[in-house]
């Protein structure tokens, strides 16, 4: 069926390095208001803006302290009326994170709840007793430490899946979702179009919370299992009724953040006769690159070894196509069965796309066009992250103390904890770090990259004097017009939507090829993913003569009239044929 939210393409702010307006070093909704124009021109028609509610700021707003405040940093209601405002008479939509899983350790809620075990407010979080003088379960957060902190004013353990600033809320307690309902109405009156719902597949938490029956990681005490909680079957019960009370009031777009879902729990959540979302984000496409630093001498020398080789020797290794295309087509069957999906390669959490999957020096805007051909034209709902659409790449700070991000910090800190050396414990960092992502938007080539005249929150990326906005907004090649380009084309092409899906060559490890079509209109995409040539042999039915460019990351790009196509490293096209 068709709907705005499969058509629309979505723009992700990250406010604390998106524009500074007051110039305090900090991005703000001001900042945002500003730069409307520009999100606009790039013919974006939804924003989505990551937490600006009061914050305790352990998690950059994603522990939040008050739900119904706007963070100090950031301004205040009037400034984000202001900013709806603008976003409204631009004709695009607002979509506001809900983070509901936690709340900030210095939300009123907790601080009654810890007060005593008899608070009214103790089971809106989710306490237990020591078990045998430890931690009630082995449970490891996702920032590295036990996901228990004990309170000694009743003598008792609290769970956070995230930091310790960070407790779970109990949401089998009637009286947390009431609250949270209500919360959400309140900004649903305000008149915003929608909810992006951080880990909401893991409110709902395994009954007796049981250990872990995975072993932990050599010199680690605690285990990671997001498994045990990500396939609740509460959570679709929780969403259900979300739905019911408060979502299907409005004509608004979800999606929910869903770590560890296959497409078969994902189809639970966002097929349309089930009720509850309408996207999710999935993982699967960027987790499998993960490694963890090993644990002993010998295993870090190898290890050592291969990520120097994976670097120098066999750069285009760095993402395995065969295994991406498995996912992409498995996960293409949650659209086949009446679901829909979201597709993005980029966010706050993640590293640079250009860096991970591209090349951000030799061919960096060859392949960041590239990666943007297949993010618009692979089935789903386009999210660009900022600073994506101008290629912007990842950091690597020398120390440890430049970066910011809780999870980054723990990560390092375990890894010292197991003896690993400080210069390997850097090096995964610089790979993996979330703060890749939030080094503040390059404006132009002024000081800290337009983005501030004051020393800003993270350092800069120091290759703002070559990759900014300004440089790409006179540049008919750019990566940024690149964008503009395909982002209307979608608006023009409903194939580019609702088109069917199939790759052609599941085999081939350096080329992706696939077909979108829609009743008569057939599109050929075509993408090299290797910094070498390469070739595609057309299928049988393709007719070159018939067929015509319509998109090219290289200028003036011409078929050739042979039954095959010879491609430049990272080439892309997009062909009707
Ligand atoms: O992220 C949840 C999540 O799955 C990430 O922690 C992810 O596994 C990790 O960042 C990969 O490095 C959401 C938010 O997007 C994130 O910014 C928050 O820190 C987290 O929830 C807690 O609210
Ligand atoms: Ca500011």
């Amino acid at each position: 069926m068709k709907k705005w939210w499969k058509e629309t393409v979505v723009y992700q702010i990250y406010p604390r390095s998106f524009f500074d307006y007051n110039n305090d070093g900090i991005g703000d909704i001001k900042g945002i208001t500003e730069k409307l124009d520009y999100i606009k021109n790039l013919g974006i028609d939804t924003i989505w803006l990551s937490p600006v509610y009061k914050s305790a700021n352990d998690d950059n707003g994603y522990d939040i302290s008050d739900y119904f405040q706007i963070m100090e940093d950031f301004g205040s209601i009037k400034d984000w009326e202001t900013m709806l405002n603008g976003i409204h008479k631009r004709g695009m939509k607002l979509v506001m994170d809900l983070v509901v899983n936690h709340t900030s350790d210095e939300h009123t809620w907790f601080a009654e709840s810890k007060s005593s075990k008899d608070s009214q407010k103790r089971d809106y979080y989710i306490w237990r007793p020591a078990k045998d003088g430890h931690e009630p379960n082995n449970w490891q957060s996702f920032f590295s430490e036990s996901a228990w902190e004990y309170d000694a004013t009743t003598n008792e353990y609290y769970l956070h899946l995230f930091s310790k600033k960070q407790p779970d809320l109990n949401w089998n307690n009637p009286k947390v979702k009431e609250e949270i309902f209500g919360m959400m109405k309140w900004w649903l009156d305000k008149g915003i179009d929608g909810f992006r719902m951080d880990v909401i597949n893991v409110l709902s938490k395994p009954k007796g919370l049981p250990d872990s029956k995975l072993k932990a990681n050599r010199g680690e005490k605690f285990v990671f299992d997001c498994d045990l909680y990500a396939n609740e079957e509460g959570n679709h019960t929780i969403l259900k009724d979300m739905n019911k009370q408060v979502l299907s009031k409005y004509d608004v777009m979800t999606v929910g953040e869903t770590p560890e879902v296959t497409p078969e729990v994902a189809l639970k959540f966002v097929a349309e006769d089930r009720k509850e979302l309408n996207m999710v984000f999935s993982f699967d496409h960027l987790d499998w690159d993960d490694e963890d630093i090993p644990y002993g001498k010998v295993a870090i020398f190898f290890f050592l070894i291969r990520m120097i080789a994976k670097k120098i020797i066999v750069k285009n290794k760095k993402i395995d196509l065969l295994k991406y295309k498995e996912i992409l087509s498995s996960w293409y069957s949650v659209i086949e069965k009446g679901g829909w999906n979201s597709q993005y390669m980029s966010n706050h959490d993640q590293p640079r796309q250009v860096s991970r999957f591209g090349d951000d020096k030799k061919y960096h805007a060859r392949s960041a066009k590239m990666l943007a051909t297949l993010l618009h034209t692979l089935p789903g709902t386009p999210y660009v992250y900022q600073g994506e659409e101008i290629g912007m790449t990842n950091i690597a700070l020398p120390k440890i103390e430049d970066y910011r991000d809780i999870g980054t910090i723990n990560a390092y800190k375990l890894a010292i904890q197991k003896g690993i050396p400080k210069f390997v414990a850097i090096k995964g960092v610089h790979e993996k770090s979330r703060d890749n992502a939030r080094t503040p938007m390059q404006w132009n080539s002024k000081e800290n990259g337009g983005f501030s005249t004051h020393s800003p929150w993270l350092a800069v990326n120091p290759n703002y004097s070559e990759i900014n906005v300004e440089k790409q907004e006179n540049d008919a090649e750019s990566i940024l017009n690149f964008y503009r380009e395909i982002i209307s084309m979608r608006k023009k092409h409903e194939v580019m939507i609702y088109g069917d899906f199939n790759i052609l060559n599941m085999e081939d490890k350096k080329v992706m090829a696939y077909t979108r079509q829609l009743d008569n209109e057939r599109w050929l995409i075509i993408a090299n993913f290797s910094h070498k040539k390469a070739k595609y042999n057309l299928p049988a039915n393709v007719e070159i003569k018939q067929a015509k460019v319509l998109l090219s990351n290289i200028l003036d790009y011409q078929l050739p009239s042979s039954d095959y196509i010879k491609l430049e490293p990272y080439q892309a096209m997009i062909l009707s044929i």
